[in-house]
């Protein structure tokens, strides 16, 4: 059986997962991504060069790397053919290096529209999406008026369910919403159609490909998006995302069986400090200078929308959470440099909630509200990390740090990286 390797998010997204799986992905035959769409934002610094990437698996930047876009994750074809043009130099062609699945759900326009709709009568209790129009796809999924890949290799027929599917979103949004709908359907039928074109040639059953190349023992690194702590079912709902973007998500994300998942192992990518975009309650939040401080050095601004991120301390409750709902055998922290200048550090070991000590994270927003951290203080390094590449050299007091996580989660911290270009990491 083959020796497959999930890397994803522990806490709230952006953790710093495509850097990693950029760095690991020339062991792998496939990089496989299982949830999310376009909301993501995944960077990748090759020789100087940015790469952002909201869809496509960060594998797609090696060469011998085959990248699959399962049904698990939604697609806006016009972002897809986007990113395909902004990694053409590197990918050359895609045929062959990029799969996507027949029964990946597509990103309409009026997805995108109901999106910001929905978050505008939310008001102040609005969700923050990145209004990529995830929600409204994968509701329109669930509710069974979605339209797939496979829908588009026959044009009447998928007239028909677009013609349904757009007018019931025309009376969401004048009789819900009491807003114009703009959309016209000759229009978004015929782009789509000239989009599809485009790709019809990746479009196959990954599911089954991905279960037979598992069974020849091919590698595969399943790549999360977002973070577990944005899982629509075990995250802080309903400050959340629409897919399981944990661990949980791998198999109905990817249609391949437990059984053959059941052999990959499992890391967590965690900030050395925790930042979150979008509403929603988190407990170390700092809003006074140390925040903006950790902004600043982070460089903490939304790789899709360009959001200032908010930034706190590490929350070892809710990442001890992590290690659990997703089976961690490792913990990869990243943005370790980022903490080089702070005299004291942080992290969160339990919360007080009306005078109780809480260990375990609570399902209720309303509790989490109120959590305050618990805080142990350790001391700063005071000399830079960044681009550290030899363990050894790893100051004491960063150790101390470590040895800190990996005592309060009970999971091995087995990487670190010390800056954003793939070069700047090690082992532990
Ligand atoms: P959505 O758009 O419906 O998925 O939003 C729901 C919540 O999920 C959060 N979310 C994210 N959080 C962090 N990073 C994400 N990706 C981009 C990035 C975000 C950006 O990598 O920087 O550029 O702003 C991401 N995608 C979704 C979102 O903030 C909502 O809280
Ligand atoms: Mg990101």
């Amino acid at each position: 059986m083959s020796e497959s390797l999930v890397i994803l998010g522990s806490q709230w997204g952006d953790e710093g997962k495509g850097k990693i799986v950029d760095l690991l992905a020339p062991d792998y035959d496939y990089v496989v991504r299982y949830q999310g769409g376009s909301n993501a934002g995944h960077t990748v610094i090759v020789n100087n060069k940015k790469y952002t990437l909201h869809l496509i698996p960060s594998g797609i930047l090696h060469k011998g790397v085959k990248n699959i876009i399962t049904n698990g994750v939604v697609v806006d074809l016009e972002e897809l053919l986007k990113e395909m043009e902004s990694v053409k130099e590197v990918a050359q062609d895609f045929e062959g290096k990029l799969y996507i699945s027949d029964r990946s759900h597509i990103v309409f326009p009026y997805h995108k529209l109901l999106d910001s709709l929905s978050e505008k009568a939310k008001g102040k209790d609005k969700v923050g999406t990145t209004l990529k129009g995830i929600g409204p796809t994968y509701m329109a999924k669930y509710a069974r008026n979605g339209i797939r890949m496979v829908d588009l290799f026959d044009a009447k027929y998928f007239r028909v369910v677009l013609e349904k599917a757009m007018n019931e979103a025309k009376e969401i949004t004048e009789k819900i919403y009491n807003e114009k709908f703009n959309l016209d359907i000759n229009q978004v039928y015929e782009k789509t159609l000239q989009m599809f074109e485009k790709i019809k040639n990746l479009i196959t059953d990954t599911s089954l490909l991905l279960h037979n190349e598992l069974l020849k023992g091919k590698k595969v690194l399943f790549e999360g998006a977002q973070g577990t702590m944005l899982d629509v079912d075990m995250g802080t709902y309903p400050y959340v995302t629409s897919s399981n973007a944990s661990a949980l998500g791998i198999c109905n994300g990817t249609g391949v069986s437990p059984k053959l998942i059941g052999k990959a192992k499992v890391y967590g990518v965690s900030k050395a400090y925790v930042t979150r975009v979008g509403e929603g309650p988190f407990p170390t939040e700092l809003s006074d200078d140390i925040g903006n401080r950790l902004r600043e050095e982070g460089h903490e601004y939304g790789s899709t929308t360009g959001r200032p991120r908010r930034c706190g301390w590490l929350d070892l409750v809710a990442l001890k959470f992590a290690c659990r709902i997703n089976g961690l055998d490792g913990i990869i922290i990243t943005k370790l440099d980022v903490l080089d200048k702070f005299s004291e550090i942080k992290v969160c070991v339990a919360y007080e909630y009306e005078g109780a000590i809480i260990t375990e994270f609570p399902a209720s927003l309303k509790i989490l509200e109120k959590c305050k951290p618990i805080y142990k203080t350790l001391k700063g390094w005071n000399t830079t990390t960044k681009g550290l590449k030899d363990k050894s050299k790893l100051p004491k007091e960063a150790e101390e740090f470590i040895r800190t996580i990996e005592e309060e989660t009970g999971v091995k911290v087995v990487m670190l990286s010390t800056g954003p270009e793939r070069s700047e990491y090690t082992w532990l």
